[in-house]
């Protein structure tokens, strides 16, 4: 997967290059490259937002920028045989879940538009929706000053679904997000400390009876602190009703 990303401060973004997905640049299941959006400036302060037209308070960032930087992540194309996705973040786009993440893992090519100040020229969006599938993106419902650790969000939570970059594919499948319930608890060495224990039903043996707990307390804890999704899970058989009620 190629992932382009344009900012005005490219330094926030070299924390992708450690762990994982730096892991996985190395071994080119991951071609990430990030552009400076000054660099398609051409006056002598490099400037990249003006004063919004109707007024209003704050700047917003100029669009002739953009578009050179835009042309120069198509111009650098490898025959890509699907329209490039440019993901937009932004707290007015479409929020997004791992159901989203899964969608852009399968894409060949995502362009990550960071903006700062109020925002970009909307004309950006709409020039660049002939050449890129255009998708403004919310991360949640709270307001970030830009897009950059957004982008890192995003970047991250997909770029780990890519096949290869996590050792054990076996991990992704039991994660909170991906059935709809969130994780059980888990434990590790020793049985006791500090006085606290480990639910005894671990230390059993009985892999059906802790496949059972293991899902008592995914209910349990989703009923608790995101009942919103419960809403959309489908098969629930007679013990799983009988756990939520
Ligand atoms: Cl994607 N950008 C900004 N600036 N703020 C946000 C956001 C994105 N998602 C939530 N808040």
């Amino acid at each position: 997967m190629r992932i382009d990303v344009v900012s005005i401060f490219p330094a926030y973004l070299e924390g992708l290059k450690l762990s994982l997905i730096g892991k996985a640049i190395e071994q080119g299941l991951l071609d990430l490259t990030v552009h400076d959006l000054r660099d398609f400036t051409f006056d002598r302060h490099r400037t990249v937002d003006d004063s919004p037209y109707g007024g209003g308070a704050g700047m917003v960032m100029k669009a002739e920028p953009w578009a050179l930087a835009l042309e120069h992540i198509l111009g650098e194309g490898t025959g890509e045989a699907t329209k490039p996705i440019l993901i937009v973040p932004s707290p007015a786009g479409e929020v997004f879940d791992q159901r989203i993440a899964e969608e852009l893992a399968h894409t060949e090519h995502l362009t990550f538009a960071c903006g700062r100040y109020e925002g970009i020229d909307q004309r950006v969006l709409d020039w660049a929706g002939q050449s890129f599938e255009v998708r403004p993106m919310s991360i949640g419902d709270y307001v970030l000053n830009g897009g950059e650790v957004a982008s890192m969000v995003m970047i991250e939570a997909v770029s780990r679904l890519i096949p290869g970059v996590i050792g054990n594919p076996e991990s992704l499948t039991e994660e909170s997000h991906e059935d709809g319930l969130l994780e059980y608890p888990i434990f590790t060495k020793p049985a006791t400390w500090r006085g606290h224990d480990v639910p005894e039903i671990l230390l059993s043996g009985n892999h059906a009876a802790i496949a059972r707990w293991r899902r008592d307390r995914r209910l349990e804890r989703t009923a608790e602190v995101r009942p919103d999704l419960l809403t959309g899970l489908g098969d629930l058989d007679a013990r799983d009703r009988e756990v939520l009620d």
